[in-house]
This record gives structure tokens, C-alpha cells and sequence, in this order.
């Protein structure tokens, strides 16, 4: 079994608003990655800000703060094996209409700026790690022994 770590996952406002966390949190749970963090709850724009601040220089920046602070959001954290890219993979590209059938983005979206969920770029190194703490206090991260383990990794 190689080294497992934590990613951090955002159903987008869009997403909440259409009824997409159950399916999302599912196809998650369903590829064996274990939660061990959630927080339901509105983003204010310091963390928006914050947390899309490698974008704060193009056009689409305060667009796109307005949006992802205009509604609730199911932040998470997620565990496992590769889980950054791997769950990037499951989200598709950046926009849905470039995303393959079975993704996230390509099942649920039709265009860039409601693209229904958020994943750390596994190309950007440490940003797991950086957006995991920006979201969550150490103590809100739960450890936990996931049983069917040994039917999920070698
Ligand atoms: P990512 O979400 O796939 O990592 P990024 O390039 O990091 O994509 O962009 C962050 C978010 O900004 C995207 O998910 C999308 O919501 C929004 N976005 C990116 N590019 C554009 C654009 O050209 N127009 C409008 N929104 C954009
Ligand atoms: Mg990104």
C-alpha cells in the first residue's frame, strides 16, 4: 500500500442548490476514498479571496468570488491513495464541456463558471495541504480505521 493523503473537495454553490451533494459525497464514498472531514457552510469573501488568490489577477476573479460566495457549499476532506489526482480525475477538466461523460463536471455541468465542484490541483504542490487549512482547524479532521481496507489496497 503507498502513501495515503488527504485532498480537499468543495460542492460549489451550483452544486448544493441543485441537489448534487449526495451524488458527489456517493461517487466519492463509492471509489473508496474515506471522508474524514465536513463542513456545510457559506464562504465569506476574505476566504474566497483566500482561497482562489492564484486567479486574482484575471477577469474572471470577482465573477467568480460573487459566485462561490453567493450560496452554501459542502466543504470537505477526503483520504486515501492518491487522492488529490485521483479525485481530480473524477472531476473532469476545468470546464464541463471539455469533460469527458462519467466525470463530474462532464455528467452534471455545461459551462466553465458553474463547473459544480471544487478538487486541489494535484500539479500544484501542497495545495491539498493549503486549502485543507484554510478551511478546517485541525480538530475538525477525523482519524478514523476505515474496515474494508484490506479490500481496497494491496
Ligand atoms: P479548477 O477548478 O479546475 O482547478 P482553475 O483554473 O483553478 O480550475 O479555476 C478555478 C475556477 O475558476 C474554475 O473551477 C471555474 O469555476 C473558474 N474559472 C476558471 N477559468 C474561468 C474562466 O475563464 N471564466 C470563468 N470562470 C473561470
Ligand atoms: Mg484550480
Amino acid at each position: 500500500m503507498s502513501e495515503h493523503e488527504r485532498t480537499f473537495v468543495m460542492v460549489k454553490p451550483d452544486g448544493v442548490q441543485r441537489g448534487l451533494v449526495g451524488e458527489i459525497i456517493g461517487r466519492l464514498e463509492d471509489r473508496g476514498l474515506k471522508l474524514v472531514g465536513a463542513k456545510f457552510m457559506q464562504i465569506d469573501r476574505e476566504l474566497a479571496e483566500d482561497h482562489y488568490g492564484e486567479h486574482e489577477d484575471k477577469p474572471f476573479f470577482e465573477g467568480l468570488v460573487d459566485f462561490i460566495t453567493s450560496g452554501p457549499v459542502m466543504a470537505m476532506v477526503w483520504e486515501g491513495q492518491d487522492a488529490t489526482r485521483q479525485v481530480r480525475g473524477m472531476m473532469g477538466e476545468t470546464d464541463p464541456a471539455d469533460s469527458a461523460p462519467g466525470t463530474i463536471r462532464g455528467d452534471f455541468g455545461l459551462d466553465l463558471g458553474r463547473n459544480v465542484i471544487h478538487g486541489s490541483d494535484h500539479e500544484d504542490e501542497g495545495a491539498n495541504e493549503r486549502e485543507i487549512d484554510l478551511f478546517f482547524d485541525e480538530d475538525e479532521l477525523v482519524g478514523w480505521d476505515q474496515t474494508n481496507e484490506t479490500w481496497l489496497y494491496e
